[in-house]
């Protein structure tokens, strides 16, 4: 494995855990080439059964959708809790200026999320990282200059103030602390200055309780050539090896504009993280080391995750029939311009073929249209810059659902709008198209 996951967005402050044998990672996002963490507003999740071939499962939470936030949406953590997903992330809070730590929610892994509000307690709650111990839950966050531990209550939205560890006095960090549990023990993940030299080295420490205190074991990755100057991960076991996530600047040479990096790790018999280098692929840095990755756009929650429903009715699904994921179809569209968009970002230019899985028991002409930049504010007043195979999709099935290639498209890095609209009114007895994702592979 070379270290470079994926280099078609741009993410830092990976976050991995293994729900229903996939692995998910959930980054703060990059917006490309900005090179600044002033511009961060929203989060992804990716996901994978195998670790080569990844799912980039699209925004799962932005700025707007957070009514307590301003601005900053730097990094997160998610985890399984009493049957639902809990995102939680850290944004600069609307009325003290300060990093607040959010909670939000979902009934799957890949989201999108439902923000909940703050943790009641957490004063400066940068970094948050949930961690789960039977049946206990723990957050561990950077307070401006230490990292702090304490215990969550039930709900998860207040600490218990009586648990709160400052573990500055047992670890150098202050900020992007991760915990997992090997052989028993409890390990304190964390970036770290030499002597207050960047660029941030990768830490561990470890502790018989999740409250500490805990031992410092020191680095296990070191300085490299291509750092980000920032360095924030996580560390998890699947299917019986461990791994590290965590970010580098291989792709944009940027500092602020991030790719996601993963190595195999493996302890040392005093259980120690022996130390790893990243390794660059054959064709160099800037080429995602052996991962494949697709992009799903799921129709049913796109108007949660950037884009929009054109009078479009959401169909729950949650055997997964209609798709991957569960998440459910749209139909109703019955009349011309009923349909939906949905927001597709990308980092890096490339071609995408664009797929499009249906269902229908008639035939029908839709259009997908893809647009740069595309924000549907109620104008309605934006163009389209470039039709995908002209726009007009015939549509005919047996009333099984189906995937067809609609066409592909060069996608400039940034945001784009891709929208599939009914082309006529339909009859009273027309059913009409039932869609459940876009699905983009890059060529
Ligand atoms: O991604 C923004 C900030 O950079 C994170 O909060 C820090 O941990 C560092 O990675």
């Amino acid at each position: 494995m070379t270290s470079l996951l994926t280099d078609h967005i741009f993410a830092a402050d990976p976050s991995a855990h293994v729900f229903e044998g996939r692995v998910y990672v959930y980054v703060s996002y990059d917006e490309p080439y900005t090179n600044s963490y002033d511009t961060m507003v929203c989060y992804h999740a990716l996901s994978s059964d195998n670790l080569v071939d990844w799912v980039d499962h699209g925004r799962i939470l932005h700025l707007d959708q957070v009514d307590w936030a301003i601005s900053h949406m730097w990094a997160i953590d998610a985890n399984f809790w009493q049957g639902k997903y809990y995102l939680v992330f850290c944004a600069i809070d609307k009325v003290t200026s300060t990093f607040k730590t959010g909670v939000a929610v979902s009934d799957r892994p890949e989201g999108p999320f439902t923000n909940l509000g703050t943790i009641e307690g957490v004063e400066w709650g940068q970094d948050p990282s949930l961690f789960i111990d039977g049946d206990l839950p723990y957050l561990v966050w950077g307070a401006r200059g230490s990292i702090l531990i304490g215990e969550l209550n039930q709900d998860l939205m207040s600490i218990r103030p009586e648990t709160i560890r400052n573990l500055s006095d047992q670890v150098g960090g202050y900020e992007g602390p991760f915990l997992h549990k090997y052989a028993g023990r409890y390990y304190l993940t964390y970036p770290a200055l030499d002597n207050e030299v960047w660029p941030q080295r990768m830490c561990h420490a470890v502790a018989d309780t999740p409250l500490g205190p805990y031992q410092d074991l020191g680095v296990f990755i070191g300085a490299y050539p291509g750092n980000s100057g920032t360095i924030h991960g996580s560390a998890f076991e699947f299917k019986g090896k461990w791994y590290s996530f965590y970010h580098s600047a291989w792709v944009s040479g940027s500092q602020a504009c991030r790719s996601l990096m993963l190595d195999e790790i493996a302890y040392d018999d005093d259980g120690r993280i022996l130390e790893i280098t990243p390794t660059e692929s054959l064709q160099g840095r800037a080429v995602a080391g052996g991962s494949r990755f697709e992009i799903h756009l799921d129709a049913a929650v796109s108007n949660r995750a950037g884009g929009r429903h054109f009078e479009a009715m959401v169909n729950l699904d949650p055997t997964g029939e209609s798709g991957s994921t569960g998440a459910g179809y749209l139909s109703g569209m019955v009349q011309q311009e009923y349909g939906f968009s949905a927001l597709l970002q990308v980092g890096v230019a490339r071609e995408y073929e664009v797929w499009l899985r249906y269902r229908s028991n008639e035939d029908h002409v839709a259009r997908v249209v893809a647009g740069r930049h595309l924000f549907y504010d109620g104008n309605q007043n934006q163009s389209y810059d470039q039709y995908i195979n002209r726009g007009t999709v015939f549509l005919s099935t047996d009333g099984n659902w189906l995937e067809i290639l609609i066409g592909t498209k060069h996608f400039e890095f940034g945001d784009h709008q891709i929208r599939f609209s009914n082309s006529h009114n339909l009859s009273a007895n027309q059913r009409g198209i039932e869609v459940d994702r876009f699905r983009l592979v890059p060529r």
